[in-house]
């Protein structure tokens, strides 16, 4: 190609497609949710494709409520249907902690594992229970909200193993499959998560709010 072209690539189909925003400025949830709505007959926008979009604040006490404010901010800001996820891990013997604040709970991931496992040092195996939690909120344009919710319950580990996935995967032992979820691949991830569970549920909504056809037209 010169330097003076002006070729572009269209997708044929892709003006006929109804545009969905994927409201997440985190990448390992914006992996995980383009994967399981890649059927969809949509097209899948996300905020990286509106960078003048504002910071919605989480100031809410439950992961609903801010997935409600996230995607009802969003989906007024752009006209879209939008959906956004609000999730974090609650460890019983911390009273649910880290829970809404698990991604303000260090500056990294690395950290907020570090932090994790030092607060879990003296608890014993049986009570390491712990879960991840997740709720989705599908926004109309007008601003009308649902939510869809799942959990992913394990174990918290006494240190960190795997390298898939994102965030407190590490260090989350999924007792049934003898894994952390971090040694997941990324579809074992999407089939049995939290995240893959509410958003399977918010596709069925969206399928019908939307008036989208099972077979992809
Ligand atoms: P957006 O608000 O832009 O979506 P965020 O990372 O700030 O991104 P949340 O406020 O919902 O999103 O925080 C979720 C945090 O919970 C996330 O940063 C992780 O630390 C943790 N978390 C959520 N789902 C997880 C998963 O599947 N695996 C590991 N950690 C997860």
């Amino acid at each position: 190609m010169t330097e003076a072209s002006t070729e572009i690539t269209v997708n044929a189909r892709e003006p006929l497609l109804k545009k969905l925003l994927v409201a997440t400025r985190n990448p390992g949830k914006a992996r995980e949710m383009a994967a399981v709505l890649a059927d969809l007959p949509l097209t899948i926008v996300t905020l990286e494709d509106y960078p003048e979009a504002p910071n919605v604040e989480e100031t809410g006490s439950t992961f609903e409520e801010n997935a409600v404010a996230k995607a009802a901010a969003y989906a007024r800001f752009t006209g879209l249907w939008t959906i956004a996820d609000d999730s974090g891990l609650e460890v019983d013997a911390l009273n649910g902690a880290p829970g809404v604040f698990s991604s303000r709970f260090a500056p990294s991931d690395p950290e907020r594992i570090a932090k994790l496992l030092e607060l879990m040092k003296d608890v014993p195996e049986h009570k390491r229970t712990a879960r991840f939690r997740c709720v989705i909120a599908i926004a109309s344009p007008e601003g009308q909200v649902e939510t869809c919710e799942d959990t992913l319950e394990g174990i918290i580990a006494s240190e960190p193993r795997g390298s898939n996935g994102f965030g407190y995967d590490p260090v989350l032992y999924l007792p049934e499959f003898g894994k952390h979820v971090a040694e997941l691949s990324p579809e074992q991830k999407n089939a049995i998560s939290h995240r893959g569970k509410a958003l399977r549920k918010a596709k069925a909504v969206l399928r019908k709010k939307m008036g989208l056809s099972e077979n992809g037209s």
